[in-house]
């Protein structure tokens, strides 16, 4: 079949391709995870709270204890994934006293994707991370591809000594299916195992793009061929000082069209990820959309892409093919060179030819399924196992490409294991790969 040989031919061309290629950067989201696993004993003494019924009667963020609680028991007994901005330090200071931080790991889109790229031969991947403290550094992997500026230069994390503290964390408590908790005298019981995520980041919401980085990436802009933007999923519509999301995006605009300006070449890429505030979503979508290169979403993402674009959402979740392509057609429209869209099965991409080739984009693509695939099925990513997965079967949707207008599709048919060790993180490993190597 002839996509299984687009797939065996993605090995070399990508690793042949991160070898020529120059430098990636990343930004705006790297921190500190705090795993901890749920003992159901630790709220059975939690009187009278009100569990949501439903996503609506969710706090939008956790301001209160309460917040905390009701937010954490509506993942817990409907096991579903949830993830909510911490807004105040006394909560924050409060949760770290009664769990700690838990195991550390690192997180953030912007570093779980810079952890990918640096598993293949791209000469050099430079990570914002901030506040840089040795807890975070020392977080990342030892590889000598993975770069941070410090002070007025590039050190590898490993290197950085000075500074500690945790300043930021994200906190994912898990729980288990079949868990029981007991909350004002009624049983619960976790119906599958999922994840809570409560995140303090008061210094990253604001997205800022702060020194010594700033200044290295202008300075050596002409040397950088690629920069992946993420983050805005933790950024608040309205901050303390008055400023609002949209503020704080005219800022990047600034600073992406300045490095626009001193190398045209460079592409920058949006990572749309769960933007769950409206203001925050809105102005990503206004101001980024049209002077960005590349975007990536899934499903969910793309549907509320097209809920703000006043567009009809109905499909798009299940993976209606013609309706997602609708949406990236508009995208398209609005100025992006490429839409990435990716769900279980497939990849939909919308590009203009005139900068991307269609043969090297299927390679990509390719790759980025293949790496997803291995990575499920490992649980990290292991570049020597990519091998591996190409006898898994890719999905029953059929490869297709087409042309509307001055958008050519891509419709590509990806594996999919049976039984993953890990989801959580796939989309950063496919929307980053697709793009650093297309
Ligand atoms: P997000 O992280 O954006 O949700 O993306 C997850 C992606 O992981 C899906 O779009 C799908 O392509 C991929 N994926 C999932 Br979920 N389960 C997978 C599996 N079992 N095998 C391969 N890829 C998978």
């Amino acid at each position: 079949m002839i996509l299984d040989k687009v797939y065996d031919a993605s090995i070399n061309f990508s690793i042949n391709r991160a070898k020529s290629s120059s430098a990636i950067a990343l930004g705006f989201h790297s921190v500190i995870d705090g795993l901890i696993r749920v003992k159901p004993e630790k709220f059975s003494n939690i009187m009278d709270i009100d569990i949501p019924k439903n996503l609506d009667m969710l706090p939008k963020s956790i301001k209160t204890k309460e917040d905390f609680f009701k937010s954490l028991l509506f993942s817990f007994v409907n096991g579903s994934a949830l993830q909510l901005m911490i807004d105040s330090e006394d909560v924050y200071k409060w949760i770290m006293k009664e769990f700690g931080t838990g195991t550390l790991h690192l997180g953030g889109t912007s570093a779980n994707m810079a952890a990918a790229l640096t598993c293949f031969p791209f000469p050099k991947v430079l990570i914002y991370a901030y506040p840089l403290t040795e807890e975070l550094a020392k977080l990342f992997p030892i590889s000598p591809n993975l770069f941070v500026v410090y002070g007025d230069g590039l050190k590898q994390p490993k290197e950085i000594y000075g500074q500690k503290g945790i300043k930021a964390i994200h906190w994912i408590f898990e729980f288990s299916q079949g868990q029981k908790i007991k909350i004002s005298g009624k049983n619960y019981i976790c119906p599958r195992s999922n994840r809570f995520i409560a995140s303090w980041n008061p210094v990253n919401s604001r997205l800022e793009v702060r020194e010594p980085f700033k200044s290295y990436v202008i300075e050596h802009a002409s040397a950088i061929s690629k920069f992946l933007l993420s983050g805005f999923h933790i950024m608040r519509d309205v901050y303390p000082d008055g400023k609002t999301a949209r503020d704080r995006i005219d800022d990047l605009a600034n600073f992406i069209q300045d490095m626009k300006r001193r190398n045209p070449q460079i592409q920058f890429h949006v990572e749309f990820a769960s933007i769950r505030r409206d203001g925050v979503r809105k102005a990503v979508e206004d101001t980024l959309f049209p002077i960005s290169d590349s975007l990536g979403a899934n499903e969910v993402e793309l549907s509320w892409i097209a809920r703000d674009l006043g567009m009809d959402t109905n499909g798009i979740e299940k993976g209606d093919v013609k309706k997602t392509s609708d949406v990236l057609l508009k995208l398209r429209e609005i100025g992006l060179k490429r839409v990435h869209f990716h769900t279980l099965g497939f990849y939909l991409l919308a590009f203009d030819e005139k900068f991307y080739d269609v043969e090297e984009e299927k390679l990509a693509l390719a790759f980025a399924a293949l790496a997803a695939a291995q990575r499920a099925k490992d649980g990290k990513l292991i570049s020597d196992n990519l091998k591996d997965v190409l006898k898994i079967p890719t999905s029953s949707i059929e490869y297709k490409e087409w042309k509307e207008s001055d958008t050519k599709f891509v419709l590509f048919p990806t594996k999919v294991v049976p039984n993953p060790t890990i989801t959580v993180g796939l989309g950063d490993t496919i929307s980053s790969l697709g793009f650093a190597l297309g």
